[in-house]
């Protein structure tokens, strides 16, 4: 394991906002197993919401532990301050976002505040602990839906074109962060990742609601699913590689922005194929369409072209698509026939509706 070390010797700090999300915890874990201590923010809810970091999750009261939640919300500048005074990190990752699209369209004054405005309230925090002599290095989490209706293939120098309220609110953030870099000399990269998916993808997202849902259906525990615009086409990677790509970016010696991707698409459609090609289980079966899932304005055709990213970060993908799709419908089946061995034995599984979101 390679050990980080600051120039004292002790391990670098990391905070990430949004720690409790799909790349938040695969985030915490590469950084832990690269010898940092990782602060997370994590925000107050009524059920436990840290699922994702049970793995790493470590009682606070043993020794050496080197993972710290604080409680806070990006929306809520005092609480982003006073955590970073008590994490003092080397190394800030800004995940934290209302990161799904189609809500977007019903939460667009939030999606703006947590978004667009959330990143501004930690770039001021970080100016202030900047000036104070702190030297920190800061990752924005930006998303190809700000390419949005620019024709593929899309990299650093494709203008934005975003479609919905949370892609313009990455705008908004992505150009704070251009800013903030150039009017405060701070150490900002950009991420401009395309979509990726992995096991612990949000079950709300098109790839993780097709594997559970045709896993469920393969068993017998359901028998269809609605889903919205089958043609739209992604570039979708594995979250574990993209990760790794985030950390690269803060290791270079000049802030810069970087496209992450694939460099390869599909459509929605093509997804099913492959995922029922995994089950054998023809899709068409059981897909319905369900309008409630079209957007307003759609983002038809998104591939990116990271020529840049394998260039000078020396960064490469490890799962590629079929392997993608694969993990996701193997990990959901298993849970699947949990299930149904539960409620074989009579139990009450409480349903989680994948098909009705
Ligand atoms: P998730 O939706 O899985 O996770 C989002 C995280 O943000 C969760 O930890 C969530 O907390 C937290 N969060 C939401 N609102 C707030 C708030 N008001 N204050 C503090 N924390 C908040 O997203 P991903 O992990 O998939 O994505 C991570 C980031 O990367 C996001 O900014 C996303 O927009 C961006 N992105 C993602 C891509 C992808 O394909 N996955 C591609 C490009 C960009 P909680 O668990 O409590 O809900
Ligand atoms: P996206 O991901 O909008 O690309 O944003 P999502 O999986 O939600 O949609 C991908 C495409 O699938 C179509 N689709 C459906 N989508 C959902 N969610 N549910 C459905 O039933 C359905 N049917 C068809 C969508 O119309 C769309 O074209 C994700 C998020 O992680 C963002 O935060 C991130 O920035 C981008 O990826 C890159």
């Amino acid at each position: 394991m390679i050990q980080e070390q600051s120039s004292n010797g002790r391990p670098r700090r990391a905070l990430i906002t949004g720690i409790t999300g799909q790349d938040g915890s695969f985030l915490a874990e590469f950084l832990l197993a690269k010898g940092y201590e990782v602060h997370g923010i994590v925000r107050r809810a009524s059920t436990f919401n840290t699922e994702r970091l049970d793995s790493i999750y470590a009682d606070p009261h043993s020794k050496g532990v080197r993972l710290s939640l604080h409680y806070g919300d990006i929306t809520d500048g005092a609480a982003l301050r006073r955590t970073l005074g008590a994490a003092a990190p080397h190394e800030i990752y800004n995940l934290a976002a209302q990161s799904h699209v189609r809500v977007s369209f019903d939460q667009s004054e939030y999606t703006a505040d947590a978004v667009a405005t959330g990143t501004l309230r930690l770039l001021e925090a970080v100016r202030d602990y900047s000036a104070a002599g702190h030297s920190v290095r800061f990752y924005q989490a930006g998303s190809s839906e700000m390419f949005g209706a620019a024709a593929p293939p899309q990299n650093e120098h494709t203008p934005f074109y975003p479609r919905s309220p949370y892609a313009v609110s990455k705008v908004a953030a992505h150009w704070y962060c251009v800013n903030y870099r150039e009017a405060y000399k701070l150490f900002i990269c950009n991420g401009l990742l395309f979509n990726h998916e992995s096991e612990r993808r949000g079950e709300t997202f098109v790839t993780r609601k097709i594997t559970r849902a045709l896993a469920r259906i393969k068993l017998g525990l359901q028998e269809k699913l609605y889903l919205g615009n089958l043609n739209a086409r992604r570039d979708w990677g594995y979250a574990g590689d993209y990760v790794e790509a985030m950390w690269m970016m803060l290791q270079q010696s000049e802030p810069d922005d970087f496209v992450i991707a694939m460099g390869e698409s599909h459509s929605v459609r093509e997804f099913l194929d492959a995922a029922g090609a995994c089950l054998e289980l023809d899709w068409k079966n059981h897909v319905h369409e369900d309008p409630r899932y079209f957007r307003p304005t759609e983002v038809d055709f998104l591939c990116g072209d990271a020529t840049k990213a394998r260039a000078k970060l020396g960064w490469a993908p490890k799962v590629t698509f079929p392997e993608l799709v694969r993990r996701m419908v193997e990990h959901d089946l298993e849970l699947a026939r949990q299930e149904k061995t539960l409620t074989r034995a009579g139990h009450r599984v409480a349903q989680r509706g994948a098909s009705q979101r």
